[in-house]
């Protein structure tokens, strides 16, 4: 059965108004009632936690099993927010977990953890926020579900939180697993540390395995305040099968992600098997459309994948000593992809990694190091200053580097050298 929140408190399962001490919320598990949501705020509602500890986990219910057509079969969403919920001081934790996709004719999609069409604002206190897809139904198979799932507002005020976004497994037959994280909305954190993971789920199995789901889809905004935060997306392994399925991407971002001032560490880990389902060949452990923009302190970003980071948008790094790396699966120096821009900023930085697209060292001492292979550093400069690197078949534009692995950079201009 469905709790539902009120400006007062809640009702359902269980009855209880707000309080400055600890209220803790929750639906029956397991939710006897098919589909049914676990914990939901009505749309144009709005609710006032005190201050004080609130912990709420709602259990969606599992999709019906059905004969032929018919019955109500997707897995229930864990908490659904079209209200408002403000919570007061205190460490607030917010659990949802989809129900499972039930079995039919055609099967149920697994239900979402959090879905987030209202607004969210927790207030100071370290809060969590973890969301957990229900799997996709099996046999005429549906799709894990979305861990996390934003078109709203979420936003953290000054403190160290927690945002966990876990996507269901796809159905058994051909689908893929449920994405981590999924943001078309807007999700702001405040100063502190911060910690942000998306992990898609795992895809069904069949003939062909089906994909893993993407850790971190983003659309959306997320921006994060000054403090090292960490920022991780890890795409669900494929599902198996005679062949291998499609391998998805760690964090894909056709939206907007900004940093404040901190050491941060952003990982995109992609699928270690199969092709990509979006680049045929090229996985990808960070895909970035649209911008990503770092602060003025050390930051690291990683992708892991076929194609490591596979950028047609612009990456900003800001100050400080920063660090841009690529990593295949043999856990070696890997590959950029992509028409982008990758922008180091001032100071000292790293960039490991070979590929198309742009890359500018900025001020300060930048090293490049490349993985081995035999590269053409060109003679010149294209009016933009930059030169090219090539591998004889993929031209890399750079410039502002001071070294390329133990190389001086002005030395290499014009020759050909093996690493
Ligand atoms: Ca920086
Ligand atoms: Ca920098
Ligand atoms: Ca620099």
């Amino acid at each position: 059965m469905t709790v539902t929140l009120t400006p007062i408190g809640w009702t359902g399962d269980t009855i209880g108004t707000w309080t400055d001490g600890t209220d803790i919320v929750a639906n029956t598990f397991p939710n006897p009632v098919f589909s049914s949501k676990g914990i939901e705020v009505l749309a144009d509602v709005i609710i006032n936690t005190k201050n004080g500890n609130h912990s709420m986990t709602g259990y969606g219910g599992n999709g019906e099993i059905v004969q032929g057509f018919g019955g109500s079969i997707e897995g229930g969403t864990g908490i659904d927010n079209a209200g408002t919920i403000k919570f007061g001081n205190g460490s607030d934790t917010l659990s949802g977990n989809g129900g499972n996709g039930g079995i039919a004719y055609v099967a149920g999609f697994g239900g979402i953890g959090i879905n987030n069409i209202g607004t969210i604002t927790l207030g100071k206190g370290s809060n969590s926020l973890i969301g957990k897809g229900g799997n996709g139904g099996n046999g005429r198979s549906r799709p894990g579900g979305v861990g996390v799932n934003n078109t709203g507002t979420i936003i953290f005020e000054n403190d160290a939180n927690t945002f966990i976004g876990t996507g269901g497994k796809g159905g058994d037959g051909s689908s893929v697993g449920g994405y981590g994280v999924v943001n078309i909305g807007a999700i702001t954190f405040g100063k502190e540390d911060n910690t942000f993971t998306g992990t898609g789920g795992t895809g069904g199995t069949s003939l062909n395995g089906a994909s893993g789901g993407r850790g971190i889809d983003n659309a959306g905004t997320i921006t994060f305040g000054n403090g090292d935060n960490t920022f991780t997306g890890i795409s669900g392994n494929p599902g198996n099968g005679k062949s291998p399925g499609s391998s998805n991407t760690g964090v894909y971002n056709t939206g907007t992600i900004i940093f404040g001032n901190g050491n941060n560490v952003f990982t995109g880990n992609g699928d270690p098997t199969g092709t990509d389902l979006f680049f045929g060949s090229f996985g990808a452990g960070v895909y970035n459309a649209k911008e990503v923009i770092f602060g003025s302190n050390e930051d690291i970003l990683t992708g892991i994948g076929n194609n490591g980071i596979y950028n047609n948008g612009l990456i900003s790094l800001g100050k400080g000593d920063d660090i841009v790396k690529t990593v295949n699966f043999k856990g070696e120096i890997g590959l950029f992809n992509g028409s982008g821009k990758i922008d180091l900023g001032a100071d000292d930085d790293r960039l490991y990694g070979f590929g198309s697209g742009q890359f500018d060292g900025g001020k300060g001492e930048d090293r490049l190091f490349l993985g081995t292979g035999t590269y053409n550093l060109s003679g010149s400069a294209n009016p933009g200053s930059f030169y090219t690197i090539s591998n004889g078949e993929i031209n890399m534009l750079v410039k502002s580097f001071t070294s390329i692995g133990s190389q001086s950079f002005s030395k290499l201009i014009g020759t050909t050298f093996t690493i």
